[in-house]
């Protein structure tokens, strides 16, 4: 596969950008080789700017759950757009997507729109730390939750301890508020509660992790952590952004009967503008600026155009048969992985939630953040540099989850397995 251009175009961006990109990720720094830049996508599909297409599991990492370009949310932009693209006021755009949302997740009773998924937790902590007057919190190893300070945390020599930096410019005084808990691991939670028994204003965890590869909670983890959080008096943060409308139409919460106090939202809800949503219980949501004295504001929230992809993408979810069809698609391609990694008896292993999945490079399961890391990551890149010359476009790093879309069909599952089967052949 030729892809002179996208060379050409990332030597241009490195002159102007950090890396060339405007998100880390998407730099291929994990897997090696260098990134290809997209001019167009439809369907299941995107092309490179050397005209070279790719079946894409990347999905935008995760919005684009219709697909690309689809006609209902290319036609609804179009008219949005000849009415304006921002105002800075109030619309009807914004209730009514606010009443889907609120609708598909029982827990909200009320939602606050922003613009992306890192707004909506560094929010919901803000939020919840006023609420209880706590200023601690605890998230897990291996969730990522965006790059506000208090979440580019690790843990400090030990779970218990007070968080460290995990990435230079987050300063201690901030880092030291964050416990990191082990996910998967209930008995590491009672113990900072335990250390700790007054002064935690919440817990916050992906409905399913998919940021270190896709680890779906073990039966009772959550539930388990819904209970000690009430015990102790800390709000339960379920971070959505992700896993909300991937497993089903609602959230993890929906599938696993887990009321969390605040739930964030953001990719699928935009349908592919940039977006994020907070809410949760009224007593709580009532505390923000204006109705209360917590301040939270951004120029672009509710956006009319995002609104608009958002209530367009979400309408279309809701139509009879869709997860059926997502998640059988999703399954059929996963089990058809199995049959590959069973045939050729190799060390791997699927993980999957809904219509998201990852390709362990190793056959243990991953139950948590040091799980995940124990895997082959050479033998990932390999795969990921085969399956990209063979037309198949997967997120650029072990640590992420395949998404797969309504467009995506039968021809594109067997076009994959296919590419699949020959990238694992003497990896
Ligand atoms: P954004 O600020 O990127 O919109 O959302 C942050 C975020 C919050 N919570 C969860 C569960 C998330 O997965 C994310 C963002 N996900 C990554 C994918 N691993 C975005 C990709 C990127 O950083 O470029």
């Amino acid at each position: 596969m030729k892809r002179m251009r996208s060379s050409q175009l990332l030597r241009r961006a490195q002159r102007l950008i950090p890396g060339g990109v405007n998100s880390p990720v998407r730099a291929f720094k994990a897997v090696g080789g260098k990134p290809v830049f997209i001019k167009r996508a439809k369907g299941a599909r995107v092309y490179d700017v050397d005209g070279n297409s790719y079946i894409d599991y990347i999905g935008s990492w995760g919005p684009m759950i219709l697909g690309h370009t689809h006609p209902k949310i290319v036609s609804a932009l179009k008219k949005t757009v000849e009415a304006g693209t921002s105002y800075g006021a109030p619309t009807e755009a914004e209730v009514e997507l606010a009443e889907l949302v609120l609708e598909a997740f029982p827990s909200m009773e009320m939602v606050r729109f922003v613009n992306s998924g890192t707004e909506a937790t560094m929010s919901a902590i803000r939020l919840a730390r006023a609420h209880t007057g706590r200023s601690r919190i605890i998230k897990f190893e291996g969730c990522y939750h965006g790059h506000a300070d208090s979440l580019l945390v690790k843990a400090g020599s030990g779970a218990t301890t007070f968080g460290v930096p995990d990435s230079p410019g987050v300063p201690l005084d901030i880092a030291k508020n964050t416990y990191t808990a082990v996910y998967n691991d209930l008995g590491s939670v009672r113990e900072i509660f335990e250390r700790d028994p007054e002064g935690i204003a919440c817990v916050i965890v992906e409905g399913v992790p998919g940021n270190m590869g896709v680890v779906p909670p073990k039966a009772g983890f959550l539930e388990g952590l819904r209970v000690l959080t009430q015990e102790y008096g800390a709000l339960l943060i379920m971070d959505e952004v992700m896993s909300g409308f991937r497993l089903c139409y609602g959230g993890a919460q929906t599938l696993y009967n887990i009321v969390p106090d605040i739930t964030c939202l953001g990719k699928v809800i935009g349908g592919g503008l940039p977006v994020g949503a907070f809410g949760g219980r009224k007593d709580i949501m009532e505390k923000l600026a204006p109705s209360g004295p917590v301040y939270q504001a951004g120029t672009l929230s509710g956006n009319p155009l995002a609104m608009r992809a958002g209530i367009e993408t979400l309408r279309l979810l809701k139509k009879k048969g869709t997860y059926e069809k997502l998640l059988n698609t999703t399954n059929t391609l996963c089990d058809g992985i199995e049959d590959i990694i069973k045939r050729r008896g190799l060390p791997l292993r699927i993980q999957r939630a809904g219509s998201m999945f990852t390709l362990f490079f190793t056959p243990e399961q991953v139950r948590n953040y040091q799980d995940a890391v124990g895997s082959d990551l050479e033998g990932f890149a390999r795969y990921f540099g085969r399956m990209l010359s063979k037309g198949i476009l997967l997120p650029p790093s072990q640590f992420e989850a395949c998404f797969v879309s309504l467009a995506h069909t039968q021809k594109e599952v067997e076009e994959t397995l296919d590419a699949v089967d020959k990238s694992l052949k003497n990896l």
